[in-house]
């Protein structure tokens, strides 16, 4: 699939804004045409619908979708895009009326993830998800056809199209899991290696273009590409970070969310998202200067928990100040939210706070145990190696002595073999 990119995206693109609700956000059209760009194509013209209750048959009413074929005919547009997510029926009917291809938002971001994806896996949880996509829209395209062919020589040699289809892409699906669980087990040798380095892990988050990767080569002095592309970063990169007092912790930089970002690709970019999930702490990037930030931050909110990592502890970072008009937004943001911090990472500014507000977060995660765990608890034991940072450790006659720095989670599963009244914070 990823190698037909190129082809599904031809030049010219019509796209049709969707308002589902009353408000009506005109950064929608702008987040639209980036999506477009970093697909590699033009916007031919656009026009914007109202759909209350879309129609069953044509996403848009019938009256819209004459209006349509007009609009797309005009600007000579090549492709369609709804900005909405549709289904096989309504994308055959809507092409068949339209007389051109018509691609809904989700493709269109699968279109991007294809394009970009770069490492082995990247390209393996894009193709999973484009599949996953696929499957129940090219169902319906035959459905009409299988019925009237009705159910005699339906099996066998003579079974339809759509069914060594579908078989031909469930077997593809399968093969493809299989191929990211292999790559996942990898991973996870590298993860396990890094976790037996006792330093926590901190993942970036955020809407895409917020500035993560900015700021991740900012504070670890990486090269990654930062651009005003929607979705230029897909492949995580993790940098060890030490601050000036000699404390350590990884700092992972990732995906961005969008949006309605499609499940499908949430779903096959878990194993890379489990940066997220398995992270001692988030780094919200927020990109203030932006007229929607506020959307964006609830998309991302949105995205953590899909993912299962809301109960992960979260720094708010308000970043891009330095093109903020009010100057004083930031100042007041801060003050509203706890956790939080202004910077600007492009410029530079407010990194001495933020590192400060990291590591008095991480610092607090850790509590010193110190524990006698009987031999046949060493399940602990490697829990303590695993999730902590252990300080000392003894063989003993009774069991094994263990000092370890330790999150709340495994200092109280450890609690029963405590020797020492000591729970202080290293
Ligand atoms: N003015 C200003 N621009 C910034 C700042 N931080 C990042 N940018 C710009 O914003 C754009 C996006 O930055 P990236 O670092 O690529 O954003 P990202 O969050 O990694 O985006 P994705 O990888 O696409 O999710 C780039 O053009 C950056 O130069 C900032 O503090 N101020
Ligand atoms: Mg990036």
């Amino acid at each position: 699939m990823a190698e037909n990119s190129t082809q599904i995206l031809p030049e010219k693109l019509f796209l049709v804004y969707v308002n589902q609700d009353s408000e009506d956000d005109p950064h929608v059209e702008d987040e639209l045409e980036g999506l477009v760009e970093a697909a590699g194509g033009e916007v031919a013209g656009s026009m914007r619908q109202r759909v209350d209750r879309p129609t069953k048959a044509t996403f848009v009413g019938s009256g819209k979708a004459d209006e349509l074929v007009a609009y797309a005919a005009e600007a000579g547009a090549d492709v369609v895009v709804v900005d909405a997510e549709l289904s096989g029926v309504q994308l055959r009917n809507l092409e068949e009326k339209v007389g051109r291809r018509v691609i809904d938002r989700t493709t269109l971001i699968l279109d991007i993830f294809a394009r970009r994806a770069k490492t082995r896996e990247g390209q393996l949880q894009v193709e999973l998800a484009q599949l996953s996509y696929m499957l129940p829209r090219l169902m319906s395209v035959y459905t009409k056809f299988e019925r009237q062919r009705g159910g005699i020589g339906m099996r066998g040699p003579g079974e339809t199209k759509l069914e060594s289809d579908r078989r031909m892409v469930n077997a593809r699906i399968s093969k493809l899991r299989g191929e990211i669980d292999e790559v996942k087990r990898h991973r996870e040798v590298q993860r396990a290696t890094r976790r037996e380095h006792p330093y926590p892990v901190v993942a970036l988050v955020g809407y895409t273009s917020a500035g993560k990767s900015t700021l991740m080569n900012r504070l670890a002095g990486t090269e990654l590409l930062a651009d005003a592309m929607p979705f230029a970063t897909l492949d995580p990169t993790t940098r060890r970070i030490e601050s000036a007092d000699g404390f350590r912790f990884f700092l992972t930089d990732t995906v961005g969310f969008i949006r309605n970002l499609p499940t499908q690709l949430v779903a096959a970019f878990r194993s890379t998202l489990e940066e997220v999930s398995e992270a001692d702490l988030l780094l919200h990037i927020i990109d203030v200067s932006h007229p929607a930030w506020e959307v964006q931050r609830d998309a991302v909110l949105e995205t953590v928990a899909e993912l299962g990592a809301s109960e992960v502890s979260m720094v708010t970072v308000f970043n891009k100040t330095d093109a903020l008009e009010d100057r004083t937004l930031a100042r007041r943001l801060v003050a509203e939210w706890p956790d939080s911090v202004a910077v600007s990472a492009l410029v530079g500014t407010g990194m001495e706070d933020l590192l400060a507000m990291v590591l008095k977060q991480l610092k607090d995660r850790f509590g010193l145990v110190r524990a006698l765990v009987p031999y046949d608890q060493n399940g602990l034991v490697e829990a303590c190696h695993r999730f902590g940072r252990v300080l000392k450790e003894e063989y003993r006659e009774d069991g094994v002595y263990i000092e370890a720095e330790l999150v709340d989670e495994w200092r109280q599963k450890l609690a029963r073999f405590v020797v020492a009244a000591s729970s202080g914070t290293g």
